[in-house]
């Protein structure tokens, strides 16, 4: 089991560079551990399980939606030198019947640190759970009375995939304390898309505790789309094959890894798989003349919420939130080579647990690999002397891919030689569609077009967004930490031929509540965590600010049931005391939630922000008005935001960038 195969297959080149002794030293990389931020290995995985059963908190009954890391406090880990020991520690959601324990485990001392019950909670989807609803689905006789309507009898059943949907929730009785999926289903038989070929206007609402649906909704027949959807090499004529194309490394990677702690140019970092939020940076840091700086202590994304814009019976309930119900890390894809990464990444293995607690690694669940898209990080022309000076932008890219359903997410944490980290995300993969009768645009006839944009004859996209909210535990130069706001305002001058310009008003908001921002054009502000007790060579705190670029808010209102359980799409940034529970945005258990949880409730307390701790909350958001050219397969959508220094350094960090490089 190695982490680092494309290391140890460019180990001749690498061997070129001073990090081939690393590589000798360090081999593997997911089955060893020498930091105390390290995922979880194999064996640690098994030893959680066998502490658990032979201590009597569970049976071979027992599930496991997410088991993962509990890292040491986090004092201990900025304490800690290499070679020291340290304590590991396993966190694992235990499902049991209805019931939902929390378990931590310390693996050094063989304990149960904590055991305890969660009420009025439901845990994450298990995938036992996903494939057997489909199961109790199929095997419906209301269900099969209901798709033989549209001409599917049992013997095609093989080529019906059904997608059991999380139920949300909507305050129904009949729903009330129930554990449930939503299931559509889709026809299969012509095309290897089969999202284009929804089996619309049934689904079956399946308590899978239970065994049974509990309710066949079936809102009368539409036509199957019949316009081609494929993507594939064999549905699709391709176009002549261009001439190669391909990035070069001919010394070597210029970043190394140490165990999982990635070195490259100024930057160091640990990197981490998490089986809910996926990839986990911790320690970044910045050597600067020579001494090693703070940036972040700890970031990931904690919570992914798509609600769709529909009052449909079949999707008014289509409001996903997939990190917590799904697990954004389990449903990571191996990495394509030399497609999804370039060719000379070097890719990560992960190891997750599945349903009963047993690992199993996730082949190139990352990749890392270092771009030059042919930018200038910086550039001048000199008149004077007629001379252009210009330098390249070399990034590191970290990156993951996760496949919810029809969507595939591209994660990028990018690492600039200019200081600044960038945090991105593509969508691409299949949109959700709905079956409607109208061929074309103009013949709309109240079939329901209303709630999205027609893409192909009888497929209607539905509307929807993307919001994904990023946990920055940032620490500038340190844990205690301010946050800051440059609100710029205009002024009136007189004695002036100008009439107004605008000025900086900064402002130090004291608790969370008075840290919840919203994008405003209007009234621009920049946000920063600075560190008031360090200050750059001509006195301002040294900082790093959080920048946008494009974003959106929720448009539902504040009443909707999917709008307060993914309370955190009210603002675009949050920023609360750090509280090593404090995780998910939406809290520890939003499948099935009924609202309130996560960063609405912590912050009702109303802590200091100021001079301590504090972690920054960034919500990332689209609308997602569909396209023609969103299908049948939707070009990449990128959408990002920096985190970038703001009088951190004294001058330009990219200034002594090689004019060779
Ligand atoms: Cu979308």
């Amino acid at each position: 089991m190695s982490w680092m195969r494309g290391w140890q297959s460019g180990f001749v080149a690498i061997c070129l560079s001073v990090f081939c002794l690393i590589g000798i030293a360090n081999p593997a990389f997911a089955d060893t551990v020498q930091h105390p931020m390290d995922a979880l290995t194999a064996a640690e995985y098994e030893t959680t399980l066998n502490i658990l059963k032979e201590q009597g908190f569970v049976d071979e009954t027992s599930r496991y939606p997410f088991i993962r890391l509990q890292p040491p406090a986090k004092e201990t880990v900025l304490a800690w030198q290499p070679g020291q020991p340290f304590d590991r520690a396993a966190f694992a959601m235990v499902k049991q019947g209805p019931e939902v324990y929390e378990a931590e485990v310390n693996l050094t001392q063989q304990q149960v640190t904590r055991w305890e019950a969660i009420a009025d909670v439901q845990a994450g989807i298990l995938l036992e759970e996903w494939t057997h609803a489909q199961e109790i689905t199929q095997a419906d006789t209301q269900w099969q009375a209901a798709v033989k309507k549209r001409g599917i009898t049992a013997v095609d059943y093989e080529k019906v995939v059904c997608a059991p949907l999380s139920a949300g929730y909507y305050g129904l009785p009949e729903e009330a304390g129930r554990r449930l999926f939503k299931v559509n289903c889709y026809d299969q038989r012509d095309t290897e898309n089969f999202w284009g070929r929804p089996i619309e206007g049934v689904t079956a609402v399946v308590d899978i505790d239970a065994e049974e649906v509990i309710k066949l909704i079936d809102t009368g027949v539409v036509p199957m789309p019949t316009s081609p959807a494929g993507y594939t090499e064999a549905e699709v004529t391709q176009n002549p094959a261009p001439k190669p194309l391909d990035w070069v490394e001919a010394k070597g990677h210029d970043y190394s890894l140490d165990g999982q702690v990635v070195n490259w140019n100024n930057w160091q970092f640990h990197v981490r798989m998490d089986s809910r939020v996926g990839l986990v940076l911790s320690l970044v840091k910045y050597q600067d003349q020579g001494n090693w700086r703070s940036v972040m202590y700890e970031g990931s994304l904690s919570e992914l919420f798509v609600p769709y814009q529909s009052t449909d019976p079949n999707w008014y309930f289509r409001t996903y939130m997939d990190a917590g119900e799904y697990g954004a890390g389990k449903l990571t894809v191996p990495l394509e080579h030399d497609r999804d990464c370039p060719s000379t990444a070097v890719y990560l293995d992960a190891v997750f647990t599945d349903d009963r607690g047993q690992p199993y690694v996730q082949e190139d669940a990352a990749c890392i690999f270092e771009r030059y898209a042919g930018d200038p990080v910086w550039r001048h022309y000199n008149f004077a002397n007629d001379q252009s000076t210009s330098r390249r932008d070399r990034e590191l890219v970290v990156r993951f891919i996760t496949v919810i359903g029809n969507y595939d997410y591209v994660f990028d944490w990018s690492f600039g030689e200019n200081g600044t980290l960038k945090v991105k995300v593509g969508a691409s993969g299949m949109e959700e569609v709905q079956a409607v009768p109208a061929m074309r645009f103009d013949t709309e006839d109240g079939t329901g077009v209303g709630f999205g944009r027609m893409v192909a004859p009888q497929t209607m996209a539905t509307n929807h967004d993307h919001f994904f909210s990023f946990r920055l535990d940032m620490d500038v130069d340190g844990a205690k930490n301010s946050f800051v706001c440059d609100d710029l305002k205009t002024i009136a001058v007189k004695e002036s031929p100008r009439t107004s310009l605008w000025a900086i008003a900064s402002h130090m908001p004291k608790t969370e509540l008075d840290a919840k921002m919203t994008l405003n054009l209007r009234e621009p502000s920049l946000w920063r965590v600075i560190n008031p007790h360090v200050e750059n060579f001509v006195g301002y705190p040294t900082s790093y600010e959080f920048k946008a670029h494009g974003n959106a808010m929720s448009l539902m209102q504040s009443d909707d049931y999917p709008q307060q359980r993914a309370g955190f799409t009210q603002y675009h940034l949050w920023v609360t005391p750090y509280e090593p529970d404090e995780l998910y945005a939406a809290g520890n258990y939003p499948n099935q939630s009924h609202g309130g949880d996560g960063l609405p409730a912590w912050t009702r307390q109303n802590r200091s922000i100021q001079d301590t701790d504090i972690v920054v909350w960034y919500t990332l958001g689209l609308h997602h008005v569909v396209r023609a050219e969103d299908w049948p397969v939707l070009p990449t959508e990128w959408h990002e935001f920096e985190v970038r220094p703001f009088d951190f350094f004294d001058r330009n960090p990219a200034l002594e960038i090689s004019s060779r490089a």
